[in-house]
């Protein structure tokens, strides 16, 4: 064969391969870390402002209620991976938790459907990640400042940079530069921001300086009806729960903590000159801070906006990286061809009842931001807001229903599909089932399960305690007032009990039989 037949062979597959493409969309699922929808533009216009991430919504679909299935980061990760609920995957907690990795996955269906797989940033599972062509790993929880990442030899090695930025360079130079272009892809981005200490990028350091942030109106919650609540340990106010060195930054030489070391340990890793820069900014703030001596409401308040603001500025950073994310998807010809996901791994308190933190299955921590955008041309015509209520055991089933590959009968989610064609199915789940395990441990939330209906939530709180939860969501959606046992209350009590073991019974929890 000549070098003109084999140059004519080689064009006349192309159309084949523009076809196998335009066939099969790309997936990329961008989830961040301890992101909630109070800070969120899309979701709620008082904090912050968020044009990228919502920039996804506007061309998409926005899930208003989006749910997690244990509101925890290894655990939710491992739901989202494997479709399946926290005790048919085996990873129930962080502390204790090592995610089997020789189960099925997504990833590894995918695989199998012939996409190229890839994840770069926070795993969190303990175990190596399997079922991904490439991957790059933080270590743990990672750093902000100069990050360790494990790589695919099992070496670790340090980046020089700012994780959020440094999460998304690997991750444009594995679309441009790394994969194989002839295949579908499926990139899974995870961010550690906006996870604890909340340090931001030097360059934002002053943004929202100015800024007053509202205060939640449950703030200064007194939890009476809810014992669960009285004895958790992530309040804002209370100097054992909210550090004031590593969480408010708030350091002076000589200044000891519980966590000052790990504060000092973290922001160790900057360069000296970026450390300067810090130190400076900081430094002022805390001098300030110091002098004043504040007391009672007035060092909560302080404490409050000092936690918005680096939250805040931390989530800045976050945003323009997603943006480079769909500009490189766009200047590639790949956005109209991707569905783009944007999420995180549960949500968070920004003070509601005064807390920092998650874990509760009350509603903050429950939902978690869901937006996307939809690749043309296969009848995923729907647009605005998705009220239907979807879990993130969901996800894994709608990338191989759209990837066309089968939905294993084991895994319990459903696929979203008829949800992004704009349908809306009669027979779509009522009321999602929820159960968290990590207790004894940090922040001090007792083990839980419940379910969520529309309007109402029925938890029980087990193990060293056993009290029961229930709550109207429309009369009370702050959740203040556990009406669980008050008369009138036994028809609408009974039929949540039924609903919460029947789903206990169609997910195969274990904590049945025990009840
Ligand atoms: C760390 C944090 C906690 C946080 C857990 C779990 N403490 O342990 O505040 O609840 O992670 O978070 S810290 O002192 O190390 O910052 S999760 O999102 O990874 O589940
Ligand atoms: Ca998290």
């Amino acid at each position: 064969m000549d070098k003109n037949s084999l140059l004519f062979g080689a064009l006349s597959l192309l159309p084949l391969v523009a076809a196998a493409q335009a066939g099969r969309p790309n997936i990329v699922y961008i989830m961040t870390d301890d992101h909630t929808a109070q800070m969120m533009s899309c979701y709620d216009q008082r904090f912050v402002e968020t044009p990228n991430l919502d920039r996804i919504a506007q061309d998409g679909v926005r899930f208003v209620n989006s749910y997690v299935a244990n509101s925890l980061s290894g655990p939710s990760r491992a739901c989202m991976i494997t479709g399946k609920h926290s005790h048919n995957n085996g990873f129930t907690n962080n502390e204790h938790g090592i995610f089997d990795g020789s189960q099925p996955t997504m990833p590894k269906y995918l695989r199998q459907a012939g996409y190229e797989t890839a994840l770069i940033g926070k795993w969190h599972l303990v175990s190596l990640p399997t079922g991904f062509d490439h991957w790059n790993i933080i270590t743990g929880q990672g750093d902000y400042y100069n990050p360790d990442f494990i790589t695919q030899d099992n070496d670790t090695v340090r980046e020089h940079g700012y994780l959020t930025n440094i999460i998304t360079d690997k991750s444009i130079d594995w679309l441009r530069n790394q994969r194989d272009k002839s295949k579908p892809f499926a990139l899974f981005i995870h961010h550690k921001a906006v996870h604890r200490c909340w340090l931001p990028e030097l360059k934002y350091l002053r943004e929202y300086e100015d800024k007053t942030f509202e205060m939640p109106e449950t703030f200064y919650d007194d939890y009476e009806g809810r014992i669960a609540a009285q004895q958790q340990e992530m309040e804002i106010a209370n100097p054992k729960h909210m550090d004031i060195v590593y969480d408010t930054k708030m350091y002076r030489p000589g200044e000891q903590t519980r966590l000052s070391n790990l504060y000092l340990s973290m922001i160790g890793r900057m360069d000296s000159k970026d450390r300067a820069q810090y130190d400076w900014f900081y430094d002022s703030i805390s001098a300030d801070f110091w002098r004043r001596d504040l007391k009672g409401r007035e060092l909560a308040e302080f404490k409050y906006q000092r936690y918005m603001r680096d939250y805040a500025k931390t989530l800045k950073t976050l945003d323009d990286n997603v943006g480079r994310v769909l500009d490189e998807l766009e200047a590639e010809g790949l956005l109209d061809n991707t569905l783009v996901v944007y999420t995180s791994d549960q949500g968070f308190y920004m003070g509601e009842h005064g807390w920092f933190d998650k874990r509760f299955m009350y509603e903050e921590s429950l939902n978690t931001p869901l937006v996307m955008r939809m690749p043309k041309g296969y009848g995923l015509n729907a647009k605005g807001v998705i009220s239907e209520m979807v879990q993130n055991i969901d996800y894994a089933p709608t990338f191989l229903d759209l990837a066309g590959a089968p939905v294993p009968a084991d895994m319990d989610g459903v696929s979203l599909l008829p949800l992004l064609r704009g349908e809306h199915p009669k027979d779509w789940r009522k009321s999602v089932y929820y159960h968290y395990y990590e207790y004894p441990a940090e922040h001090s939330v007792k083990r839980h399960y419940g379910v969520r209906t529309e309007r109402y939530k029925l938890i029980h709180f087990y193990q060293d305690i056993d009290v029961w939860e229930l709550y109207d969501l429309k009369a009370d959606p702050q959740e203040l007032h556990n009406i669980y046992g008050q008369p009138g209350t036994e028809k609408i009590e009974k039929q949540l009990r039924r609903e919460l073991e029947r789903l206990q019974r169609q997910y195969h929890d274990p904590i049945i039989e025990k009840n």
